[in-house]
């Protein structure tokens, strides 16, 4: 029987809401600073999300949104990153990011069943440690291992870079390893991994794009309730909250090719 050996999770929409109020605001602050007269609203945010990469998705936005010549666009993309960096940095460590509900409660579960928890994110290495150990604390970032970030995977994602890196790492064969992901270019890189891919949407996900996914559901616990079933391929059987015992039930019923 294939059994889970680790979960692997994103970090932008998938442990904590960081786009709209954070990303976001860090790159418009940016921007701000070095006199750069560009402001990105919550709609075209949505869209340039389609860029992974905060370096990558200024560059886009200049060469096709402003008509800004390649090599000039690059070095803008450049400086007004390495500001939107510190900027970030800076955000994230007054703490002010909660995690989404659930996700530390999960990340115990897994450790205390002896699963491996690792995070792949295409995110910048320096504010991703900062935010990683404010909302899931450092007691259980000590026991989280690999922490591949955009550092380490310079082609992000939908490439499958990060996830291979972790796979390796992990020493982990990708069918018995889950992704936790939240959006259409988060799924691709894990399916081209060749994980099984668990999807809570994000803020800006569109569920009707993630089809691609081993099972999608609106949330990692509800408040009020159960949890909605979105997309379930294989049939499983999802209790109230997202819990060991599912991520579990989905790597065995992807194996057997059920759905
Ligand atoms: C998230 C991203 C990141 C952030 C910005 O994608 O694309 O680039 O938006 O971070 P995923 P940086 O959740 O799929 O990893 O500015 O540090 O690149
Ligand atoms: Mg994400």
């Amino acid at each position: 029987m294939t059994d889970l050996e680790a979960v692997v999770f994103d970090v932008d929409g998938t442990l904590a809401d960081t786009e709209r109020h954070g990303h976001r605001v860090a790159f418009n602050r940016a921007f701000e600073r070095l006199g750069l007269p560009y402001r990105w609203d919550e709609e075209l945010y949505g869209e340039l999300l389609a860029i992974t990469g905060g370096e990558r998705r200024i560059r886009h936005y200049l060469e096709n949104h402003r008509g800004v010549r390649p090599e000039e666009a690059a070095g803008i993309a450049r400086d007004a990153h390495a500001e939107k960096t510190r900027i970030f940095t800076q955000v994230v460590g007054e703490g002010g990011i909660p995690p989404r509900p659930g996700v530390c409660r999960l990340v115990d579960e897994l450790l205390e069943a002896g699963i491996r928890v690792a995070v792949a994110t295409t995110g910048s290495r320096d504010w991703v440690v900062v935010l990683l150990d404010r909302l899931l604390g450092s007691g259980r970032m000590r026991r989280i291992d690999p922490v591949i970030t955009g550092d380490e995977a310079p082609l992000r994602k939908p490439d499958p870079q990060a996830y291979l890196l972790s796979l390796q790492a992990l020493a982990c064969e990708p069918g018995r390893a889950v992704a936790v992901e939240d959006s259409r270019n988060g799924v691709r890189a894990a399916k081209a991994a060749g994980m099984v891919c668990f999807v809570v949407p994000g803020d800006f996900s569109d569920p009707a794009e993630l089809l691609e996914a081993d099972l999608v559901t609106d949330a990692f616990e509800n408040p009020g309730g159960a949890v909605g079933v979105l997309h379930n391929p294989h049939g499983v059987q999802v209790g109230p909250a997202v819990d060991a015992r599912l991520l579990r039930s989905l790597v065995r019923a992807a194996a057997a090719g059920t759905g």
